[in-house]
């Protein structure tokens, strides 16, 4: 595991963004371990969060204009990570433009439903967990209808972990889904698999690893 992931699934134990316990998902689900990265919520921590951001999407190689952040939690995470990115070593100087999306339209003013950059060239859309990816749809509808092109998503947590009803399971996690509709790579900080990572390495947490472990056993996804 490259040290970043490493570091950033410390980052989030430590500012209790990652708990280990008993935690029932959007989707029912009985799971050991949650991440809520809405407590990412000072300045000194959405900031850290942002470096994360930026560096995963430098490091993946994927080539981007600019940035979209779907609102609401999107749009912190776009502004922030955008001036991440402006400081960020391999961009030699880069200044990233970004933009976001109002829920309601506007009637007066500028109007409309799109605030900050316009949106053109190659889009790196912004979020924090993809759990159905109606949030993705929706981006890729409002990147497309303006003429650019949606180039990746970039998220904190990638559980990876298949999608449907537990009598239904899909082969794949809707994040694998995000990728084969729309043929662009989602890009992850950290995965379940630098989780159990860290979880291997500390024996404090020996209960909550096997709990892991039984729960990637039935739910998880083939990488
Ligand atoms: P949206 O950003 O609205 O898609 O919300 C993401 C959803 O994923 C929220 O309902 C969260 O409760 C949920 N979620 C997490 O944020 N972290 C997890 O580890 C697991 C879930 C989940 O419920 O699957």
């Amino acid at each position: 595991m490259s040290d970043f992931r490493r570091d950033f699934v410390r980052f989030a134990l430590d500012q209790g963004v990652l708990r280990f316990g008993s935690f029932v998902t959007k989707s029912g689900r009985v799971s050991p371990y949650f991440f809520n990265a809405g407590l990412f919520n000072s300045g000194a921590s959405i900031g850290r969060l942002a470096q994360f951001y930026a560096d995963a999407l430098v490091k993946s190689g994927v080539s981007f204009d600019m940035l979209f952040g779907p609102a609401y939690k999107g749009i912190s995470l776009a502004a922030t990570t955008a001036v991440a990115l402006a400081g960020h070593a391999g961009l030699q100087g880069r200044d990233v433009p970004f933009a976001f999306n109002r829920k309601e339209a506007k009637d007066h003013g500028e109007g409309g439903t799109l605030v900050g950059a316009p949106l053109t060239g190659r889009v790196v859309i912004i979020d924090d967990v993809i759990t159905a990816g109606t949030s993705v749809r929706e981006s890729v509808d409002i990147i497309r209808a303006a003429g650019a092109e949606p180039a990746a998503v970039l998220i904190a947590m990638d559980r990876r972990e298949r999608a449907g009803k537990d009598d239904a399971l899909a082969a794949y996690s809707a994040v694998q889904e995000v990728e084969r509709q729309y043929g662009i790579p989602v890009v992850s900080i950290a995965s379940l698999e630098d989780i159990l990572g860290l979880l291997d390495d500390d024996t404090r947490f020996t209960e909550h690893r096997d709990a892991v472990l039984t729960y990637r056993a039935r739910y998880g996804v083939q990488p």
